[in-house]
């Protein structure tokens, strides 16, 4: 048998999406490897994606359609299995109207040929959707209503950065390739900082690390806007790029540095640092995912934003305040916008499903999620499910989801799958093809939906090859060195529509050009502790945070075993040894864990994994309320406090 090197793009919801390098012999991968070739994933693969081949193999894939029967989930054929959707969607539709239908995309893959299922639910109706988006939904509002964009200077801009601020970001974890290009600016002479409550591995990258109290940002960010402003370091150009100075000034004035820095529990000659550094530019903020999962997530990056502007760094090579880039803007999207009878709210999806009457959901079709693990208060979520009369989950992997359904439809894997790739940690575009044939029994999403929409007369759905799909997709740029075919023979293409320097002629997006300053404080968040017992430690900040064995629920190697674990400073468990099973309780719910201690971390803190199985018990998110940001309809998963009591 010949061995084969065949290159593919990861689809997982990630910031990198790399370019694999699969060594394959006879339909079988022995190794994959970053692309040497591709300049941000140089060489390298994470954990999780290097031993996906195991994963792919193992007994939680699923290789063929599965039917509910007998309250069974049972092998059918595809025949069997779209025959009884299709019966389902007819009867549905004509007896409760296309609002009684449900359309749940998630990011498993994010694959631009994914848009295609929204498209089919669109011409079928159009059917209800979610709003909002748990993930970064606070902070691209927020970017929006500041800057009128949410997107980035290019990554490689930051090798002309004086210093760099990672604010609530770990990259060692979550966005792996990021630190070879912080480890050349730092040896190049940028200084880093980093700002987490939560101690990690990113901090032996940076120069100067603050561990604020949990969801104070915006405090920390207005005791270094005071000491700017009072020190005579805004830039003279504020008040031409900017509306709302005056304001701005007038919310940083409202407290000392002493007052704010109390709050964020820092100390001034920590503000004073980062407010040198901000002034020392150009200087790059680096603005991280989690922190804006809370109620003031949105004022939390607005505030960054602020910062960016009124020192001068926003417009600047090797500065920027970069929270996300514009993974889909090199596409052409599937459809046009359409106005959806019914909205469920993300992070409110269990209640608002449970709230949907006249007529309610009937129909629930998942698509690249689970939401069952990885929503706020997933037990509601668990129990909205499972009234819902019939559910269709696409997935490679049985979930906890998926076990719940009415129907699976076995869809490919990253390493068989055909697509089209963004990246929301840099401007390059990728195409994704199968290095391994799918097993016989599973199918492509497009045909699913193409077989869909012939027998529901559909003609507005393209019927087109994959390939064709993606020309399609590819035509605002293919005539700028970006076609299929060029992608194909040159692997990865950086996206000839991205400026290196986003703002960098002066103006923002916004309808007038000027940044958008926040003049208004956020309320304080609303988080109440769980009772208090007679063994229970201080209400904890809960932080469920990535961890680099798994993509949110989606665990590579061993997984979490029987029981997830929950990491604390010794002195927030005192008499309690590491190792021991304890119970994390909040007012939503409890769970069992493994106790791990960490002297670096802080005493109000308590952090656990991402994605745990909720099945096994092993979700943090039965702690968390299901609660939403300030604004853009994100999930506050940050603001749960717990308590940790012995078994
Ligand atoms: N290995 C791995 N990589 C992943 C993922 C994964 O599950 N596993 N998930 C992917 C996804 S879906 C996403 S959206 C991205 C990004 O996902 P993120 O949510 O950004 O990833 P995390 O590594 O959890 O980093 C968030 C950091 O924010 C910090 N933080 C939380 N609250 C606060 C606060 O109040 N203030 C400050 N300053 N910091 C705070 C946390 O302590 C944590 O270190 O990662 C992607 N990459
Ligand atoms: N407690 C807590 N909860 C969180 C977070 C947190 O920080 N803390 N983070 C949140 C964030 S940032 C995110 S983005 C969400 C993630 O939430 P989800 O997107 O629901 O996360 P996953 O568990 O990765 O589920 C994705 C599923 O898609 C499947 N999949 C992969 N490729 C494909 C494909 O091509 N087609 C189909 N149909 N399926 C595919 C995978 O097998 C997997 O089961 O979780 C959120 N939940
Ligand atoms: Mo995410």
């Amino acid at each position: 048998m010949t061995v084969e090197t065949l290159r593919t793009t990861c689809s997982r919801d990630c910031p990198d999406a790399c370019a694999i390098l699969a060594k394959v012999e006879d339909g079988k991968v022995l190794e994959l490897r970053g692309d040497p070739e591709h300049p941000v994933t140089k060489g390298f693969l994470c954990f999780r994606t290097s031993r996906y081949p195991e994963l792919m193999d193992s007994e939680q894939r699923i290789r063929q359609p599965l039917l509910r029967r007998d309250g069974q989930l049972q092998p059918c054929s595809w025949e069997e299995a779209i025959e009884a959707i299709a019966a389902k969607l007819t009867e549905v539709r004509a007896e409760s109207g296309p609002s009684a239908i449900f359309h749940y995309r998630s990011g498993g893959s994010l694959g631009i040929l994914k848009h295609l299922a929204d498209l089919f639910f669109d011409l079928l109706g159009p059917c209800a959707t979610k709003i909002g988006d748990i993930c970064s939904g606070a902070g691209e509002a927020a970017q929006q209503q500041d800057l009128g964009t949410s997107d980035s200077n290019d990554l490689f801009d930051l090798l002309r950065s004086r210093n760099i601020v990672l604010w609530g970001k770990n990259p060692t974890v979550s966005n792996v390739h990021l630190v070879p290009v912080l480890k050349e600016a730092v040896a190049g002479g940028a200084r880093l900082v980093l700002i987490d409550p939560v101690h990690h591995k990113s901090a032996a990258l940076a120069e100067l690390v603050l561990q604020p109290r949990p969801g104070s940002d915006f405090e920390l960010a207005m005791a270094v806007a005071r000491e700017l402003f009072d020190s005579g370091r805004v830039d003279p150009g504020a008040k031409n790029h900017c509306d709302h100075l005056d304001e701005f000034r007038t919310l940083a004035c409202s407290r000392s540095v002493a007052q704010w820095a109390a709050v964020a529990d820092v100390s001034e000659a920590a503000v004073r640092a980062l407010a040198n550094r901000l002034a020392d530019g150009p200087t790059a903020i680096l603005v991280g995912w989690g922190m804006q999962r809370r109620q003031r997530g949105g004022a939390i990056v607005r505030a960054l934003d602020a910062l960016s502007a009124i020192s001068g760094n926003l417009f600047r090579s090797g500065g920027g305040v970069s929270f996300y880039f514009k993974r889909r803007k090199p596409f052409r999207p599937f459809g046009m916008p359409v106005v959806h009878p019914r909205l469920i709210r993300e992070p409110l999806l269990g209640q608002d499903l449970l709230a949907a009457v006249d007529p309610p959901v009937r129909v629930m079709w998942v698509t690249a999620g689970n939401p069952v693990a990885m929503l706020p208060d997933s037990q509601t979520v668990a129990r909205a499910l499972e009234q819902v009369e019939f559910l269709v989950v696409a997935d490679c992997f049985m979930t906890d989801t998926a076990r719940r359904a009415h129907v699976v439809l076995p869809v490919p894997t990253l390493l068989e799958d055909s697509d089209l790739l963004g990246a929301y940690g840099h401007h390059w575009i990728g195409e994704s093809r199968g290095v391994v044939p799918m097993p016989a029994e599973v199918r492509h999403e497009v045909h699913i939906f193409q077989d869909l929409a012939k027998r529901f007369g559909l003609t507005d759905f393209p019927q087109d090859s994959v390939d064709n799909l993606k020309r399609m997709a590819l035509a605002p740029v293919a005539g700028q060195a970006a076609s299929l075919e060029f992608l194909r023979k040159h692997g990865a293409v950086r996206s000839p529509l991205a400026d290196k320097v986003l703002f960098g002629k002066g103006r923002v997006v916004t309808a007038n050009g000027k940044v958008q300053l926040l003049d208004v404080a956020p309320a304080v968040a609303e988080v109440s502790p769980p009772a208090a017992t007679a063994d229970a430690s201080e209400p904890l900040w809960l932080f469920s945070n990535s961890t680099e064995k798994s993509q949110a629920s989606v665990w590579s190697g061993k997984g979490l075993g029987e029981r997830t674990w929950v990491l604390v400073h010794p002195d927030a468990v005192p008499g309690l040894q590491a190792g021991a099973t304890v119970r994390v309780e909040s007012p939503t719910g409890s769970l069992q864990a493994e106790l791990r201690l960490d002297p670096a971390q802080r005493k109000d803190v308590a952090i656990m994994p991402k994605g745990g199985h909720y099945d096994r018990g092993q979700s943090a998110n039965v702690l968390i309320e299901a609660r939403a940001t300030d604004i853009g309809l994100g999930a506050a998963y940050l603001d749960c406090l717990v308590r940790i009591v012995p078994c």
